[in-house]
């Protein structure tokens, strides 16, 4: 790890826990430098986060965090922003943890546009618990849960975040990751909700059921199954049917959730009481 980095991590606790391959950590790291480039006072920082293996992250990150309950990461997170909303307030979630058990906590904080930053780590599976399908495993993906194949629809969670009301969002890839830190970067910069998710591999609960190879083979496959935007735009949708398009998604400028609310309080103070 960068040197200029190592304030940011709690050094101490390393080696982390994750499997040979995994990629956590390619994604912990971008956050850390996002944060880093960023400029923002780590000391008015706090990092949440829900349970799953990503989740696991806040252990080694020296900041504020809070380590919560899967699915509640959001709900806390808006709790720690509405009673603080100068505080920089940052969301690690899994796939799981974000879009089944919490699936409303994040429908609900897109909405309000509350100021968080979120970092979903996609690694399509429940990687903790052994490898059940979420939301997000594609269809007719193997999990310990869809033996023979999963039948549902994923969920595609930009569009998702978007429609929900969600003002910055952005996608990138553990091969992509530089692109992975400027696209936190500039979530970081908007005042209101912004998701960036992270595609990340799970080789051990999700690689190895369908037989996708390791580590190293997945990140690869990261590589050829993503399109920039930019690239994308002029290609068309025919040719990228079926890619991940990564950078930014959408960014669009919307009043804040504390802001309003503050506003309110704001003026039925100078009112001199309710109404
Ligand atoms: C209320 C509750 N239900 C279920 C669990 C079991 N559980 C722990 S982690 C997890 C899934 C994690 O998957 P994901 O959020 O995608 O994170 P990953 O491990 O893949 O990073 C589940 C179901 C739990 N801890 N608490
Ligand atoms: S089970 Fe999957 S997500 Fe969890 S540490 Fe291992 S490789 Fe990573």
């Amino acid at each position: 790890m960068k040197k200029e980095l190592q304030h940011l991590f709690r050094m101490n606790k390393l080696p982390h826990i994750w499997c040979p391959g995994c990629g956590n950590g390619i994604v912990l790291r971008t956050i850390g430098q996002a944060i880093h480039e960023s400029g923002i006072d780590i000391d008015r920082t706090v990092i949440v986060s829900g349970i799953g293996c990503s989740s696991r992250s806040t252990g080694y990150m020296n900041f504020d965090t809070v380590h919560t309950t899967h699915g509640r990461a959001l709900a806390f997170a808006t709790g720690i922003k509405i009673s603080e909303p100068d505080l920089n307030v940052f969301v690690i979630t899994g796939d799981g943890d974000a879009t089944a058990i919490g699936g409303n906590h994040f429908i609900h904080a897109a909405r309000r546009n509350i100021d968080l930053n979120v970092i979903l780590f996609n690694n399509n599976i429940y990687g903790m618990t052994g490898g059940q399908y979420s939301p997000m495993t594609p269809q007719g993906d193997l999990a310990t849960t869809s033996p023979y194949g999963n039948v549902e629809n994923n969920f595609d969670i930009p569009k998702l975040a978007i429609a929900a009301g969600a003002t910055y969002v952005g996608r990138s890839t553990t091969y992509h990751d530089k692109l992975l830190v400027s696209v936190i970067k500039e979530g970081i910069k908007n005042k209101g909700f912004s998701l960036t998710e992270a595609i990340t591999m799970c080789p051990v609960s999700y690689g190895r059921k369908n037989k996708y190879g390791d580590g190293a083979d997945m990140i690869v496959w990261q590589k050829e199954n993503s399109v920039n935007i930019k690239a994308a735009e002029k290609l068309g949708a025919d040719k990228v049917k079926g890619k991940y398009i990564i950078g930014e998604l959408y960014n669009q400028s919307k009043p804040e959730y504390n802001d309003l609310y503050n506003n309110i309080i704001s003026r039925l103070q100078r009112e001199g009481g309710y109404c």
